[in-house]
C-alpha cells in the first residue's frame, strides 16, 4: 500500500472470523467487561473497549496493570491464539510482532474513532517500527489512513470482515481513525451486528 503499510483483504476465512468473533463477544461480556472509556477532556469514546494483556487508560494515555480509570480490575490475558494470529499477519507483511497487548473495540451502528496516532507503547517498540496489526470482524468500516502529521491528506479504505491491516516501520506513527461503519454489512453467519476491531501491539 505504502512503505510499512499492508492491507490483506479477507485474511481470515468465515470460519475463523466466527471463531474470533465468538471469543471477542465472550470476552467483552465476561468477568472483566468492555466499557465506554472517558478520555482526556471528559468526552466519551464512541466504542466499547476491552484491553487484553495491558490496560490502556483513556484519561492518562498510558498503559497500566489495572483499570484505574474504571473498576481497578486487571485486564484479561491475551489468548495465545490471538498472539499467534498477530504474529502470522505481521510475518505476511514481512515484519515481526510479539504482541503483548490487544485492544478490542466494539462499534455499534454509530461507532467511530477520531484520527489519532498509536504512540503510547514503549519508546523502543515505536522507534524500531514494530507494527500495529489490526483485524476487522463484522460490519465494514470506513477506515481513514493519513500521514505523520494530523493535517496530511487522508485515504479512506473500506475494512471488511476478515481483513487485516498492518502499519509498522515508516508507517508506524501514521494517523488513522474510523469515520463510520456500514450497518448490515456483516456476514450473516457471523451472528454479529456491528463490528469488532482488534489491534495488536507490542509494548
Ligand atoms: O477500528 C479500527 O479499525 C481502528 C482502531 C484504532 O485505531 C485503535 O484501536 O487505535
Amino acid at each position: 500500500m505504502a512503505p510499512g503499510a499492508s492491507h490483506f483483504p479477507h485474511y481470515l476465512d468465515v470460519d475463523r472470523q466466527r471463531e474470533f468473533a465468538d471469543q471477542c463477544r465472550a470476552l467483552l461480556d465476561g468477568a472483566v467487561p468492555a466499557y465506554v472509556p472517558t478520555v482526556r477532556g471528559g468526552g466519551k469514546m464512541h466504542v466499547r473497549m476491552l484491553c487484553l494483556g495491558r490496560h490502556w487508560n483513556g484519561l492518562t494515555y498510558r498503559y497500566e496493570p489495572t483499570r484505574t480509570d474504571f473498576d481497578n480490575l486487571a485486564p484479561p490475558p491475551l489468548p495465545e491464539s490471538f498472539r499467534r494470529l498477530a504474529a502470522d499477519i505481521a510475518a505476511a507483511a514481512g515484519m515481526s510482532l510479539d504482541a503483548d497487548i490487544c485492544i478490542v473495540n466494539y462499534y455499534d451502528a454509530d461507532g467511530r474513532m477520531g484520527l489519532h496516532q498509536d504512540k503510547d507503547e514503549g519508546a523502543e517498540s515505536i522507534a524500531a517500527g514494530v507494527p500495529v496489526v489490526s483485524v476487522s470482524l463484522g460490519d465494514t468500516a470506513r477506515f481513514l489512513f493519513g500521514g505523520l502529521r494530523r493535517r496530511d491528506p487522508v485515504e479512506a479504505i473500506p475494512l471488511e470482515s476478515g481483513d487485516a491491516f498492518v502499519f509498522g516501520g515508516p508507517a508506524r506513527l501514521r494517523y488513522h481513525g474510523v469515520s463510520r461503519i456500514m450497518p448490515g454489512t456483516s456476514p450473516s453467519n457471523l451472528r454479529l451486528s456491528g463490528r469488532f476491531n482488534l489491534t495488536f501491539r507490542q509494548f
